[in-house]
């Protein structure tokens, strides 16, 4: 199934078809041994996510004062730099694929850009991008009528799973579905990819992603 995210997009390009007949995201690898709360099958208990870098910070773990000053560089972003803008054209060029197979190498980039931006604008301190992970509260500095989802990570792309998966295009898939469900119910202007990164929460969300992106690279 393709996600209400994705759905709205991809209709405007004509490339549904195509994710609609591949709705198999899902990678075979091993399922973690040794945990008896997965026995029966449940949901994995929350666990934090290693980081690729042990210089990234959860959001939750900044101090309030440096949350109020990260919200205050995103809103200065988002109303100075046009990420919307560059985010909509790019998602309307049917070339780039950014919601699709081109997903996490379009978003490395596209958060590249802010914490280039943060670099030049006195915040070098913020980068690594501090990330919100989706199975936790939304930080109350970050949140902008926005609505906890709740979404843990899927086991495939946890620590001691992500490892086997095999290439870009597998982590790729896994992680679309995954932030496509986060998207949907998050609420607040992330639900819809026309102005989604006016969304403070998108770039912290995104950080996170991205976090598990690298995580997979440095296997
Ligand atoms: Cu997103």
């Amino acid at each position: 199934m393709v996600a209400a995210y994705q759905r709205r997009q991809c209709r405007a390009l004509n490339v549904c078809p195509i994710t609609d007949t591949s709705p198999g995201t899902s990678v075979s690898v091993p399922r973690e041994t040794g945990d008896p709360d997965r026995q029966k099958g449940e949901m994995m208990p929350h666990t934090p996510v290693l980081h690729a870098s042990a210089h990234s910070r959860s959001a939750a773990d900044l101090t309030a004062a440096d949350r109020t000053r990260l919200r205050q560089l995103l809103d200065t972003y988002i109303t100075t730099q046009d990420p919307v803008g560059e985010h909509l054209a790019a998602q309307n060029n049917p070339g780039l694929m950014i919601h699709d197979t081109g997903f996490l190498a379009w978003h490395a980039v596209f958060v590249g850009k802010l914490e280039n931006w943060l670099v030049v604008n006195g915040a070098a301190d913020m980068v690594p991008l501090p990330f919100w992970d989706p199975a936790t509260a939304i930080p109350v500095e970050l949140d902008k009528g926005n609505t906890a989802p709740n979404l843990p990570l899927p086991d495939a792309l946890r620590p001691g799973a992500i490892a086997a998966i095999p290439n870009y295009t597998a982590v790729n898939a896994e992680m679309v579905d995954y932030h496509n469900r986060v998207h949907n119910a998050a609420g607040g202007q992330l639900p819809f990819p026309a102005t989604s990164p006016s969304d403070p929460l998108f770039w912290p969300l995104h950080a996170f992603l991205l976090n598990v992106y690298d995580h997979w690279r440095a296997h």
